[in-house]
């Protein structure tokens, strides 16, 4: 049976996050890179698998999917065994409810307010973020910090899907944006927590070509 193919990019948190859940679970993807600056992600070939010309977009034999997120849970719930299931996406009702939360509040506030903030400075010709954008990172922080509350995790105290996908996207924000540790102690902690786990790696290897990227655009733009 031929492995699913991940397009994707090694600079993206939503990809890396796939990339991440992929390694959790012990399955092998396809990977193809997109060379964004040359906008293969707007080909007519890539919109016609994925309309919006995002990254990531999976293709599982004749299945075409987009968005990290479901991605994320197909993967897992087609690929994962029972306990990897049980563990990084719970059945529990309200569990399951809670890790939609999180990602939902990725989609739409924390990754988004990122790439607010990213895409001018690629794309755009921005030499910089701007204060607003900067501000509204910070206030996506402070949610953070108070999901967090006292747990070691987002539900609790075993890592989710939700840590996966957030995890990436919190330390991508490196590269315009300095967590301040004093006022974000819970996010810091959290951080560091996943910096341990060997599968995060991946993510640290993005975000250090992420900040070779920016500050070259900064440069440049
Ligand atoms: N919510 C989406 C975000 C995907 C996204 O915006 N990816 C970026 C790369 S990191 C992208 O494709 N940017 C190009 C564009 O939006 O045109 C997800 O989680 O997959």
């Amino acid at each position: 049976m031929s492995r699913p193919v991940l397009y994707k990019l090694d600079a993206s948190p939503p990809a890396t996050a796939v990339r991440m859940l992929a390694e959790i679970i012990g399955l092998e993807l396809e990977t193809k890179d997109l060379d964004v600056f040359k906008l293969e992600h707007k080909s007519p070939e890539f919109l016609k698998l994925n309309p919006m010309g995002t990254i990531p977009t999976l293709q599982d034999g004749d299945f075409i999917i987009s968005e990290s997120h479901a991605i994320i849970q197909y993967l897992l719930l087609k690929y994962g065994t029972k306990e990897q299931q049980e563990q990084l996406y719970p059945s529990d009702l309200r569990t399951r409810a809670l890790i939609n939360q999180y990602l939902f509040f990725d989609t739409g506030v924390f990754y988004a307010r990122r790439k607010n903030v990213v895409a001018p400075i690629f794309f755009g010709g921005a030499k910089g973020a701007t204060e607003k954008g900067l501000a509204a990172i910070d206030e996506a922080f402070t949610t953070l910090e108070a999901y967090l509350g006292d747990l070691h995790y987002l539900v609790g105290d075993r890592l989710t899907i939700a840590d996966v996908s957030l995890g990436a996207t919190a330390a991508s924000m490196r590269c315009i944006h300095t967590l301040d540790p004093v006022k974000f102690p819970r996010v810091a902690r959290w951080l560091a927590r996943l910096e341990q786990k060997p599968f995060f790696k991946l993510t640290l290897n993005a975000v250090d070509i992420l900040i070779g990227i920016v500050n070259s655009k900064i440069v440049s733009n």
